[in-house]
């Protein structure tokens, strides 16, 4: 890596940071710079290289996200999907945050350790076009994360996909139990803080979704010629018409991968149709005991570019089983960790 290019780099990081000093120190040591993408374009640019954590050999690998200030939400939603309002949220202390999806391998290590069982079914893509003169889903209770139906062998190193909020919590709060540490789903606040990672463009790589394909798994040229679903796609090709095995792709400013894209992921947080801007510390807001959609952040393999954005909100009822569907864990800090 050129000089020039680790000055860049660390510019670049430090601009996104607004309070963590001892954070910003550690992330500006020139280190080796990690495997990151088999794109083109990922060559020519540099990565961000955060401390990290793994709390055992096959947990899933955490990055800190160091502290500070974003302005979340959009005033630009659909109509019936606001994302709004903007409001300032604070989040006063480190965290960590799944460097990917929780992939199959480690799911199945989840599934063998508590037999915890899946609801069987998931609705999964046709694979031909329908009289609709278009690829439609259809529910398939054959299906589930283990066989998720794509056309292509599922690889441990993919998303778990086919998974409900209930499956996501199970299996964070089997994490914490099996590693005494705090694991759980990251509030939507985090999420989108991460995804964000100090952008303020509707896509933590721009305003433009067509250049989006160095950066994510998205609805593509490629997902489109495959899977025709009717809607729009990005004009570009990321080289993965389904689902694509985790971190291929360029990570953001915080050295996550796949925020944006590949599965959609489970938060914390029960769906509000407004934010309430009292809520401002990134916490999860407590929800109702009848909560009935959960929000899910970050577009799918198979989602129109406008709700790739970093601020689009889905909002499904927990049992919802969907071949796009997976989640990322977050824990809090303990002791003073710090990552390396
Ligand atoms: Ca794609
Ligand atoms: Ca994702």
């Amino acid at each position: 890596m050129s000089s020039l290019r680790i000055l860049v780099r660390r510019a670049a990081f430090a601009a996104t940071l607004l309070t963590c000093s001892s954070w910003l120190s550690a992330a500006s040591t020139p280190q080796s710079a990690p495997a990151a993408s088999t794109t083109p374009a990922a060559a020519a640019v540099a990565v961000p290289n955060p401390p990290r954590l793994r709390d055992c050999p096959d947990c899933p690998e955490m990055v800190i996200v160091p502290p500070g200030q974003f302005d979340m939400g959009s005033n630009d939603g659909e109509k019936t999907r606001p994302e709004g309002p903007i409001h300032r949220v604070t989040l006063a202390r480190a965290f960590a945050l799944g460097r990917t999806e929780v992939t199959v391998a480690e799911f199945r290590r989840f599934i063998a350790a508590t037999g915890h069982k899946v609801p069987p079914g998931c609705r999964v893509q046709e694979t031909a076009i329908g009289p609709r003169g278009r690829v439609e889903w259809r529910d398939d209770p054959s299906k589930g994360w283990s066989d998720p139906g794509f056309s292509e062998p599922l690889r441990d190193d993919m998303p778990v996909v086919c998974i409900g909020h209930d499956d996501a919590e199970a299996y964070a709060r089997w994490l914490a139990s099996a590693t005494g540490k705090p694991y759980r789903l990251p509030s939507e606040a985090e999420w989108e803080y991460a995804a964000r990672a100090g952008s303020t463009t509707p896509f933590p790589w721009g305003s433009n979704s067509d250049n989006g394909c160095p950066h994510a798994n998205l609805y593509d040229r490629s997902g489109r010629q495959h899977l025709d679903f009717g809607w729009s796609f990005v004009d570009c090709d990321d080289g993965f018409r389904e689902l694509a095995p985790v971190g291929q792709f360029l990570p953001n400013a915080f050295g996550l991968y796949d925020m944006i894209g590949n599965a959609w992921e489970w938060t914390a947080d029960c769906h509000r149709e407004f934010y309430d801007p009292s809520f401002d510390d990134g916490g999860v807001v407590p929800p109702p005991p009848d909560c009935q959609r959960w929000t899910v952040r970050g577009g799918g393999w198979m989602t129109r570019p406008s709700r790739q954005r970093v601020t689009f909100r889905g909002r499904d009822p927990k049992a919802t089983h969907y071949s796009y569907f997976g989640f990322r864990v977050a824990r809090d800090l303990v002791n003073g960790e710090t990552g390396h």
